[in-house]
């Protein structure tokens, strides 16, 4: 299908923020005749300076993708036919409302996946959504990734999304574990050209250190790369902290004013000598002293840890042993270490006193496993008995929202079983793949290039303050509902609002709240202004671009809505289509600290269970087995774009890496198939005998496992893969955080 632009024939040039990782790299489009034939990293771009990948070369391709839903889908049984987007919604009113008069609003579910946060609709709509549908059973994509990122920095700072990133332009010196920033393109760091930004380090004699089981591009693109055992990074990370005080290299400089706790974590780690630590990492003592002392002796310093550290049982632990280690080094809220952004729409107040309302987790618990709420959600993995489990409170219906739970979350098969038993399902996807396969109802975003984009959830997270706002490339195919209006939809309709109230009306009450809750603000450069003078202020403009706006203009940059005031406000964001660069990161500390005690709380007690756990693990002698971990790869987006030919094309990736020694004993090479099996599940993949990955781990990549009837993806049909979270166990998780553990999950394997 031809794509619909506002320019009939000739020839444009058009500029985007690239949507589909945490980069935001700039993309350049040339369009002719109305059909993108050419995109190119935008050499202007304020940030990414022409840098690109092959995923955002082809960001197009998903635009024309013939299998793309363009109308919302019904199913009639097992079959599927186009419907209206009035018929969809009168559907799916039938469907759930009923649902929640009889059983309550616990009997609806929701998952949200990962790119609801590369998408300004969702990370402005979903927040009112979650408001008015207030069920406890929320789920997202963010227990099989970075939510024990979420609770160290609940833990330590106060609030859940300050997360520190580290400072890559300038450090002198990077450790880093689980992460393999050369293919993911960075995460919890968002910084376009990481090769690029990498490289630099070194080129300025600055080092990096790499911690992974499997030699990465990453770790070959290292000063030095330490294997470790998959899982234990805590231990690793104990190891080094317990050396900083042992040694006297603890030195917090002008930090210590603003830190609590640091006797209590000396006591601590006492016990985590790396010479009680290092065979449990399958590392050396001296090299685990060696790095603490390196993290010291370098000018900066900074370590950075990321998924491989948190898809495992101790992954909150690790992630605040972490942030500890730059605490003790000095380098938290330095140049060069780990930083908090200042995003141009932060909620940033003149004068504010550090301190605030502190975090806190389990305000409810999940009603079978009995697991804490985190950030108003539960963990993904509790999902399938939440729906199998009988009684009141049971789950009876799911409405899924960029999410694909069936290959991105563990015991797929088990989560597969107990969807088809939902009495009703609803999903917000442009495919039908393997989880919306099972829904009653599809209602489809459009296309990326139908859709503005300014990145809401990554420039909290950059490692430059920046803002860009893109335009919509084309505009909205016929037919077609902006995701906004679809959110605004269901939010009306759980608030119990019927079609007559008019979609700008449930617009007009979010923005009006937006503000409300600004005007009362203290430090608010709208404190004590009148509603109805910043509404009008904010002029004709609607949906997501007048929350933008509204934000920008509040926002440390903006203009405050003062008409005198020079600053920040989406009409100037619109002017400049490369973005603008608001500078390096700055020192926050204390202002941004949101703790009640105002300070960076270095000892939280959530962390001590697991550290018993640890100390009594290290009294034993380490585990053996084989275990299994994943990986990505760069023409991959976890799950959702192997349906296009030029990413999929050419040799199959999805196979399990081995280790020499652990395939002579079954005699396997290169190219032929083994049985892999873990406590939930087993499956049939084809291996690659290398030493790039450790002895004892094997290695295969997520979001494959395309051969599903009912599904309607033709081309990653004929790439299928294996779903690896057939084998990962949904019953082991990080239990501060209710994250999966998705690597080193234990499991055999033999010849077939
Ligand atoms: N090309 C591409 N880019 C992506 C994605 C994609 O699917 N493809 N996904 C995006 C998403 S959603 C995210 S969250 C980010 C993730 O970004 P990254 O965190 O950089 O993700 P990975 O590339 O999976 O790197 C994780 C590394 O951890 C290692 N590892 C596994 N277990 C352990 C362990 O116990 N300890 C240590 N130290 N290491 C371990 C693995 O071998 C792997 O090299 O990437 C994003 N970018
Ligand atoms: N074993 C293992 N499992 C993992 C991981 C791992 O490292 N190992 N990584 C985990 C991580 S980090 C993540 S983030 C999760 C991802 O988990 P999910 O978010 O559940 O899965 P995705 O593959 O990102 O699927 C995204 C879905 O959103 C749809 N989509 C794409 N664009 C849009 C849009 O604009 N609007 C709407 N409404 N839908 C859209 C796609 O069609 C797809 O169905 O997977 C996790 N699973
Ligand atoms: S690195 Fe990420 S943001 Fe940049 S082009 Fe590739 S997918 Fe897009
Ligand atoms: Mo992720």
């Amino acid at each position: 299908m031809n794509p619909v632009s506002s320019e009939v024939s000739g020839h444009r040039e058009a500029f985007r923020t690239c949507p589909l990782c945490e980069a935001t790299c700039g993309l350049k489009l040339t369009i002719e005749e109305g059909e993108v034939t050419r995109v190119e990293g935008d050499p202007d771009d304020v940030f990414s300076h022409g840098f690109l990948c092959p995923k955002g070369a082809v960001l197009h391709h998903l635009d024309s993708d013939p299998d793309r839903l363009r109308l919302p889908q019904v199913r009639e049984g097992d079959t599927w036919r186009d419907a209206s987007w009035e018929e969809a919604f009168a559907r799916i009113e039938e469907g759930l409302m009923p649902l929640i008069q009889k059983y309550g609003r616990n009997a609806v579910a929701m998952y949200l996946g990962n790119p609801n946060v590369h998408n300004l609709s969702s990370t402005i709509y979903l927040r009112p959504l979650i408001k008015t549908l207030r069920t406890q059973n929320l789920f997202s994509a963010s227990t099989v990734d970075q939510m024990p990122k979420h609770v160290s920095s609940g833990w330590m700072f106060g609030h859940p999304r300050l997360i520190p990133v580290p400072d890559i332009d300038r450090t002198d010196y990077l450790l880093m574990l689980g992460a393999n920033p050369w293919v993911s393109n960075g995460s919890l760091c968002t910084a376009p050209d990481m090769p690029g930004r990498l490289k630099a380090i070194r080129k300025r004699g600055g080092k990096i250190v790499v911690v992974d089981p499997r030699k990465t591009r990453s770790a070959r693109e290292a000063d030095e790369h330490l294997w470790i055992q998959p899982g234990m990074d805590a231990l690793f990370l104990l190891g080094i902290a317990s050396t900083l005080f042992e040694e006297g290299l603890v030195n917090t400089g002008d930090l210590r004013e603003h830190c609590t706790g640091l006797v209590d974590v000396q006591d601590w780690v006492k016990g985590f000598r790396p010479e009680q630590v290092a065979s449990h990492c399958h590392m050396e003592a001296g090299t685990i002293r060696r790095i603490a002392r390196e993290l010291t002796e370098a000018p900066t310093s900074v370590v950075y840890g990321r998924i491989g550290t948190c898809t495992t049982e101790f992954g909150s632990l690790s992630s605040w042993l972490i942030d500890v280690i730059n605490v003790l080094t000095g380098h938290l809220d330095r140049p060069g270490g780990a930083m908090f952004p200042m995003s141009a729409h932060s909620r940033y107040r003149e004068n504010k006193k550090p301190g605030g309302r502190g975090f806190r987790t389990g305000r409810w618990h999940s009603r079978v496993g009995g697991h804490p709420e985190v950030m108003g959600e539960l963990p993904v993995a509790a999902l399938a008995e939440e729906i199998e489990t009988p009684g009141e409170g049971q789950v009876r219906a799911l409405l899924t929202i960029a999410g694909n739970p069936v290959l991105s979350t563990p015991n797929g098969h088990r989560l597969e079983k107990a969807l088809g038993t939902l009495d009703f399902m609803v999903c917000v996807d442009p495919y039908r793949n393997e989880t919306t396969r099972y829904a009653d109802v599809i209602l489809p975003p459009p296309s990326p290039l139908q859709r503005s984009h300014y990145d809401l959830a990554f420039y909290d997270l950059s490692i430059r303050n920046v803002a860009n706002y893109s335009e919509p490339i084309f505009p909205l195919q016929e037919g077609c509902l902006e995701e906004s209006a679809i959110l605004l939809h269901l939010i009306r309709m759980f608030a119990g609002q019927d079609a007559s109230v008019p979609l700008s009306f449930v617009d007009d009450f979010i923005v009006k709240q937006w503000i409300q809750s600004e005007i009362s603000a203290e430090g608010s450069p709208i404190s004590g202004r009148e509603a109805d003078d910043i509404l009008a202020a904010l002029g004709d403009q609607h949906g997501p671009e007048r929350i933008l706006d509204f934000l920008l203009r509040v926002g440390p940059y903006g203009d405050g809505f003062e008409p005198d005031k020079e600053g920040l406000s989406l009409s100037l964001l619109r002017e400049q289509p490369h973005g603008i660069d608001l500078g390096a990161l700055e020192p926050r500390i204390p202002e941004v600290l949101a703790t009640s005690s105002g300070t960076i709380e270095l000892a939280p007690p959530g962390v001590i269970p697991d550290m018993d756990k640890l100390r009594q693990q290290i009294q034993q002698e380490p585990t053996s087995g084989l275990v299994l971990i994943g990986r990505r790869h760069l023409r991959s987006n976890n799950s959702w774009m192997h349906n296009l030919e030029h990413l999929v094309r050419g040799k199959g990736r999805c196979h399990l890496l081995i280790h020499p020694d652990d395939a002579a004993p079954i005699s396997v090479e290169t190219g032929q198939s083994v049985m892999i099996q873990s406590r939930v599940g087993a499956l049939q993949v084809t291996v690659e005998v290398t030493d790039d990955i450790m002895p004892g781990v094997v290695c295969l990549p997520h979001g494959w496992g395309h051969n599903q009837p009912n599904t309607s993806m033709h081309i990653a049909a004929s790439h299928p893969g294996v779903n690896t979270n057939i084998l990962t166990d949904e019953a082991v998780m990080d239990a501060s955080s209710g994250t999966s553990v998705l690597n080193g999950i234990p499991v055999e394997i033999s010849a077939v």
